[in-house]
């Protein structure tokens, strides 16, 4: 489908600032350059536009709920269009709380339309912390959990369906950072986890295989892209980087096996903190990466 892209200016959910920069940052990196040079029909819808960062501690376990709502009503607002088009939305981030706006409108674009819904997550975090667990009070070690009913109810109820997704439409790659009582509740709830020992153990290919199993044409599938899934020596550029990330290979291995299934329905590219890059090194390998993932191959393959 054609592409709308979106930026999605916001640093209100992480504990450092300059995923704010995020969305220029890709751009100037030339994504849509690279998506048109594929010859994808795309647009750059430009920015969307969100409260500032008041920069407070956590109150009542979040900080920055009310600005974390408002920046996903903008998303969830924004997404729901362009679905509703037969389009594919993408939000640049930005902090990864937009997830909770874009996955909730591709959710309801799901049930509207009958579609199956499988959400890829690629990160080094699981992104399932409640405000009574988390250690920071940052949404944005929130999504996943907040999709699935667990949270606030301004974020579980956001497009009026609670819960938004089920915890068996997610499959998480990369994970490799997980809070003590974090690990309790994933485990509680089956969330379906492959992460960097058993990429170690069985090789990329094999656990983005079992990740992707059993999609068909009914699929819909959401890739969120967070860059810290990444190694930190290839992508320094974001706020919580964690040692022992995929590596360049293994990178563009789950994107050109994403591209493989023909099914990919929309992306959030979220996390890139420009303030913390070298150069623009780490907007730079994301749009090389998201070349991959609309289909750029060394060889035609059949
Ligand atoms: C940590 C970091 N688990 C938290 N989470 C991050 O604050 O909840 N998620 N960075 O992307
Ligand atoms: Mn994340
Ligand atoms: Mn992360
Ligand atoms: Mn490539």
């Amino acid at each position: 489908p054609p592409v709308s892209i979106f930026g999605v200016p916001t640093d209100v959910g992480a504990g450092r600032r300059g995923a704010s920069m995020g969305p220029e940052g890709l751009r100037v990196a030339g994504l849509v350059e690279a998506l048109l040079g594929r010859g994808i029909d795309v647009v750059d819808r430009g920015d969307l536009k969100g409260p500032k960062n008041p920069w407070l501690g956590p109150a009542g376990g979040y900080r920055h709920l009310d600005e974390v709502v408002a920046w996903n009503r903008a998303v969830l607002e924004a997404s729901t269009v362009e679905l509703a088009q037969g389009r594919m939305p993408v939000m640049l981030g930005g902090d990864h709380c937009l997830a909770i706006g874009s996955i909730a409108a591709v959710a309801n674009h799901c049930r509207a339309t009958g579609k199956t819904l499988r959400v890829l997550w690629l990160d080094a975090h699981t992104d399932f912390n409640t405000s009574q667990i988390t250690p920071s009070g940052n949404v944005h070690g929130m999504p996943v959990a907040c999709l699935c009913g667990i949270g606030p109810e301004p974020l579980t109820g956001l497009g009026g369906h609670v819960p938004a997704t089920r915890v068996s439409e997610f499959r998480q790659i990369g994970i490799r950072s997980v809070d003590p009582d974090e690990k309790r509740l994933v485990k509680t709830h089956g969330l379906d986890i492959y992460d960097m020992r058993y990429i170690d153990e069985v090789g990329m290919r094999a656990a983005v295989q079992q990740a992707l199993d059993g999609l068909d044409e009914t699929t819909h599938l959401h890739v969120s892209f967070d860059v810290d899934v990444l190694d930190p020596t290839i992508a320094p550029g974001t706020g919580t980087p964690v040692p022992g990330g995929i590596n360049y290979r293994e990178a563009q291995l789950v994107m050109e096996m994403i591209a493989d299934t023909g099914r990919l329905g929309s992306l959030d590219i979220v996390e890139v903190n420009t303030a913390l890059d070298h150069g623009n090194a780490t907007a730079e390998l994301a749009v090389d990466l998201v070349e991959s993932l609309f289909g750029k191959s060394t060889l035609m393959r059949d």
